[in-house]
């Protein structure tokens, strides 16, 4: 039986120094209860707490690990940067080599630019958008979550719902008009915004596949449907590719979805475990941007050498080998078919969401296609289901309102170890 006292001691120790002991909400446990654990290191498909437990890992810290922890090429790239300085704030060639490489892997985008978060990407985003259209409102989808920016925490997704606030104090009144509210998969809503606001909107922001929500998938013609508004309507629109991107397709959900956005956002993925964002447009829409244009948007560890040298290994390794995207599809589809029979033979309600690499179970007969019927869920099976995985070996999102995220390392006996730990937990459900 798996025993936490490392980690207990730990949080209570990180709680009287940081809020919630945590650096990011969803972290805490909270909407799963219990106490987090903490990790002493991670490699390959495993995580490694501090009470010397072992899990096998299906966040992959929110995505970005998807060949795995603390994988060699990786980490001996930095390891190699890291005798050169690890910052400068002076333009470096390796800024233009991952944006190249970037570049050379999605479609529709000629020039992009490289940030610190997927919050950043994503606030930038908009900000560009704005002023590039020179209109102040912006179409966000209840559930989806783009960052912690004041404009997107309107009915946002991810930790936000789990707080079940999800409206936060502290966003302005004057900022959360100018965010309109629509339901996901739900195209006539958006057209009814659209003539409510006529050449007032400046841009829609979408997940182009839900994963804060748990996953949720466009319905057929909803992304398509999008692009046709913004194009009858003279706004952007803006893909927050920060979970989709390099992880769906080399070329992120535009490429395996075929539908175009006007700016695209990345995160996760595109910094191999360092914190990069990025968000990249066509080149007149870049052009509004500062120095060029007149939407500033700065940052002093921006294209920081040590994140831009771990994300270009990651990109180029994803680049040399495209069947990672075959294995990762086919270890998550194996997983998804399998856990159906346990499921029917408990006679549980559930709905199960998967796209690629991500997936996500819901305790609920009512199929999930948007943050009301996500919400369905019942929260109280959840917590059984989290914890059983998680003291058999198997850590979770501690969220039913998050995607899993797998990684390639995972071996086929981790996944049949993952189906014995399910049956067994599905037991005691
Ligand atoms: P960051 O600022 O956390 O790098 O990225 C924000 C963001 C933007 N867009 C999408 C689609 C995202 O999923 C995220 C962040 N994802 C969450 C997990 N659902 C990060 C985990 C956390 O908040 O700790």
């Amino acid at each position: 039986m798996m025993q936490y006292q490392r980690s207990s001691s730990l949080f209570s120790e990180a709680q009287k120094v940081i809020p919630g002991g945590v650096n990011s909400p969803v972290r805490a446990f909270k909407a799963v209860g219990g106490t987090p654990v903490f990790l002493t290191h991670a490699k390959g498909a495993y995580l490694f707490d501090e009470d010397n437990n072992r899990y096998i890992d299906f966040i992959a810290s929110w995505g970005p690990m998807i060949l795995g922890h603390a994988h060699p090429q990786v980490v001996e790239a930095i390891k190699e940067r890291a005798d050169k300085g690890t910052s400068y704030g002076i333009p470096t060639a390796l800024e233009t080599q991952i944006a190249q490489q970037a570049l050379s892997m999605v479609p529709h985008m000629d020039q992009i630019r490289f940030v610190n978060s997927g919050t950043e990407a994503c606030m930038s985003a908009v900000r560009l958008a704005r002023g590039f259209t020179g209109r102040e409102k912006l179409i966000k989808f209840a559930g989806c979550y783009h960052g912690h920016a004041d404009a997107f925490l309107i009915q946002a997704g991810s930790g936000a719902v789990t707080f079940g606030s999800p409206n936060s104090p502290g966003v302005t009144a004057g900022t959360a008009k100018d965010t309109l509210l629509a339901q996901y998969n739900n195209l006539d809503q958006v057209a009814e915004i659209f003539k409510a606001n006529p050449n007032q909107i400046a841009a829609i922001i979408v997940e182009p596949v839900a994963g804060n929500m748990g996953c949720v998938l466009p319905k057929k013609g909803f992304l398509e449907g999008l692009r046709s508004l913004c194009d009858a309507h003279g706004a952007l629109l803006i893909f927050d590719e920060v979970m989709t991107g390099f992880r769906l397709a080399p070329g992120g959900a535009q490429e395996c979805l075929s539908v175009r956005a006007d700016i695209a956002t990345y995160g996760k993925v595109i910094g191999g475990g360092l914190p990069v964002g990025a968000f990249a447009a066509r080149k007149d829409i870049m052009a509004f941007l500062a120095p060029l244009g007149p939407v500033y948007q700065a940052g002093t560890l921006s294209g920081n050498p040590l994140a831009m040298t771990a994300g270009l290994t990651m990109l180029q390794l994803l680049q040399a080998h495209p069947e990672t995207y075959t294995s990762l599809d086919k270890k998550t589809e194996y997983l998804h078919l399998r856990m159906i029979p346990f499921l029917e033979q408990k006679g549980i309600a559930y709905q199960i969401n998967r796209l690629g690499s991500m997936i996500s179970l819901h305790f609920t007969d009512t199929p999930v296609e948007d943050f009301e019927t996500a919400a369905k869920g019942n929260n109280t099976l959840f917590k059984t289901y989290f914890h059983g995985m998680l003291k058999r070996g198997v850590y979770l999102p501690p969220s039913a309102f998050e995607s899993y995220f797998l990684n390639d390392a995972i071996s086929q006996q981790d996944l049949d170890q993952t189906l014995d730990a399910f049956s067994k937990t599905l037991k005691e459900l």
